[in-house]
């Protein structure tokens, strides 16, 4: 799939769905460019947006679909791949035919409703699987079918009292009472009069008389049911009914999306989150794009006054970012608006990370807020080859270059390091453009990745150390220095000798700095001068007469051949009059020497 778009993507716009001008992507949609993604189903969970979706595999002929994928974002722009959480693997009785699902919430679990082929059968049937987490693993609720009458594409409502209610149907609409337990039901399953009042009127095919087709998505919205499916194939465009209760009766309404693109399917999920509305559909977007090689999109829409839908189509823009992406918090490599040429796989670290990368790929992080300025740039990357360099670019593949980083091999594409470099006029909010250059074949992986901010930004004076020992202390005993021979950036570091106890360290008084109940992050470069300490930073907090100590950062390894940074976020608060906060930076034990840089609390 990957030299596929690449290639594609730079000689033509395909169905003028993709429009990629001299290295700058104009498009957010398709949301998933790494592999063709199919059948949407959007939940809204704890402030983010959990997509799980189907996946046709590279080059199929029909649906050829073995597993499910699950994306996020808090954003809607910058997606996080959490790989594949289930597949037909899950169910020891399926066969084949991993289409299109839906997963709800209920008392702490997310239940995974899927069409699947029964082995023993050789028809369709619906399957579930539940996990404690929106991001799987997993597993067989029950180790059969939960139903089975030969159609497809389940969708769960959980109405107001509590009832939840199971659709599906193709040729048929159907739906069925889930017991609370959401993994069996109640009474029998019960088919929807398919009336041309309830859901349109199909001319010149008899044995469908109305627009319903399949991918029925039931909800409700300001007391009204809504049944937004896919219509008359083929093509099939997004069509909806609206009723007063869960069973009807339905009335129809009109069309949500006219048939657009080059898919000969569309698949319908709606959601409402942080205020705005959305619409999920596929189309074939991306470079060898078709019926059998879909891909996921999102608009942003809202509902006329009386509550119907508007006509909502197609676009490469997508839906619009809500906020901004914050550079000085761990980053996913896999959290992705754009990209070109890479995929994404299992990390040996846990989650996913980005690999397969070649010279001349690209991701594109979008509204990436630099805020007053970053200095520098981590990234932990791995390579069993001879790696390569990560452009830091903005704006554009070929925008302003605030940094490049050398990225060397490791030995293995899962042995992983960190790899570093300065950076210089990121400044405020913009589109980051990672660009990975380098020799032929695969470079490296990457897993994720870390900005440090400026440390003007920062509570502490002097963090970079370049006024001396102006605004350090010593939390207990040791001598500080200013040292001009050992830096990390700018031409001084700070230099602590003389500790005798672990807990002893550079200092600053914060107490006028600080606010209860924030979140701080930070960031402080260490160096032993000798040995290998495990160096930790730590807020020392007394109020009301009683002290308390924050751990600003994990306890983390370092050495004297090179810098090593200590980041953490830690939420700051006490209860009374706080009379004293010190920042400082210590040992797990021992009391060797160190040397600092580049500082920075915020
Ligand atoms: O993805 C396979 C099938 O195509 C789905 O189950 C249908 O909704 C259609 O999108």
């Amino acid at each position: 799939m990957r030299r596929k778009i690449a290639l594609l993507l730079s000689a033509v716009s395909v169905a003028g769905m993709v429009a990629v001008v001299q290295g700058v992507a104009k498009a957010d949609n398709p949301i998933v460019q790494t592999i063709y993604t199919a059948d949407p189903a959007p939940l809204v969970h704890n402030g983010r947006v959990y997509l799980y979706t189907g996946h046709d595999e590279d080059g199929s002929t029909y649906f050829t679909m073995r597993d499910w994928r699950v994306y996020s974002s808090a954003d809607m722009v910058n997606w996080t791949d959490h790989g594949s959480p289930m597949s037909l693997a899950t169910f020891s009785w399926a066969s084949s035919d991993a289409w299109a699902g839906h997963v709800a919430y209920r008392n702490g679990k997310f239940y995974w409703y899927v069409p699947v082929n029964n082995r023993a059968t050789g028809r369709k049937a619906i399957g579930v699987a539940v996990s404690t987490s929106p991001t799987g693993p997993f597993t067989d609720a029950l180790g059969r079918p939960l139903l089975e009458n030969g159609e497809i594409d389940p969708n769960v409502l959980i109405d107001d009292d509590g009832q939840a209610y199971l659709y599906w149907g193709n040729p048929n609409l159907w739906y069925v009472r889930l017991n609370a337990d959401m993994i069996s039901y109640s009474g029998g399953l019960t088919q929807i009069p398919l009336t041309t009042a309830g859901f349109g009127t199909r001319t010149g095919n008899t044995s469908r008389p109305t627009l319903y087709e399949e991918g029925p998505w039931v909800y409700k919205r300001n007391g009204l049911y809504y049944n937004v499916f896919a219509a008359e194939c083929c093509s099939e465009f997004i069509g909806y009914s609206t009723a007063p209760g869960p069973t009807g009766p339905w009335t129809y309404r009109g069309t949500v999306m006219p048939r657009q693109g080059s898919s000969f399917t569309n698949h319908a999920g709606v959601i409402d989150f942080n205020g705005g509305s959305y619409f999920f559909y596929h189309n074939g977007a991306l470079p060898g794009g078709g019926g059998f090689t879909r891909s996921v999109a999102v608009e942003k829409f809202t509902y006329n006054s009386n509550g119907t839908i508007p006509t909502i189509n197609m676009t490469t823009t997508g839906a619009p970012q809500i906020g901004t992406l914050n550079p000085y918090v761990r980053q996913e490599a896999e959290t992705i608006a754009w990209s070109v040429g890479v995929e994404t796989e299992p990390s040996s670290e846990g989650g996913m990370n980005v690999g397969y990368i070649a010279n001349g790929d690209y991701i594109k992080v979008k509204g990436v807020n630099f805020g007053s300025g970053a200095t520098y740039f981590n990234a932990r990357v791995a390579s069993a080859a001879s790696g390569g360099r990560i452009e830091l670019r903005l704006d554009s593949t070929s925008g302003t270059v605030v940094g490049t980083c050398t990225v060397p091999g490791t030995g293995g594409w899962q042995t992983w390091t960190n790899a570093g470099c300065s950076v210089s006029g990121a400044t405020g909010t913009h589109d980051l453009y990672l660009r990975f250059t380098g020799g032929s074949g695969n470079l490296f992986n990457l897993n994720y990745w870390q900005f440090t901010p400026l440390a003007s930004a920062s509570v502490l004076t002097n963090g970079d150390m370049e006024s001396g020992t102006t605004g350090w202390g010593v939390f207990g005993a040791g001598t500080l220095a200013s040292d001009t021979s050992v830096v990390r950036g700018g031409s001084r570091s700070l230099a602590i000798t003389g500790r005798t106890a672990s807990w002893n360290g550079p200092s600053q008084n914060v107490t006028s700095k600080l606010t209860n109940g924030k979140s701080y992050l930070t960031n402080v470069w260490v160096r032993a001068q000798s040995g290998t300490p495990s160096a930790k930073a730590t807020l020392a907090l007394t109020a009301n007469g009683t002290t308390s100590y924050v751990s600003l950062t994990p306890a983390t390894a370092v050495n004297s051949s090179g810098w090593t940074l200590l980041t953490g976020t830690a939420t700051v608060s006490w209860t009374g009059t706080l009379s004293s906060a010190t920042f400082y930076v210590e040992t797990a034990s021992g009391t060797d020497s160190l040397y600092l840089d580049d500082a920075s609390l915020q």
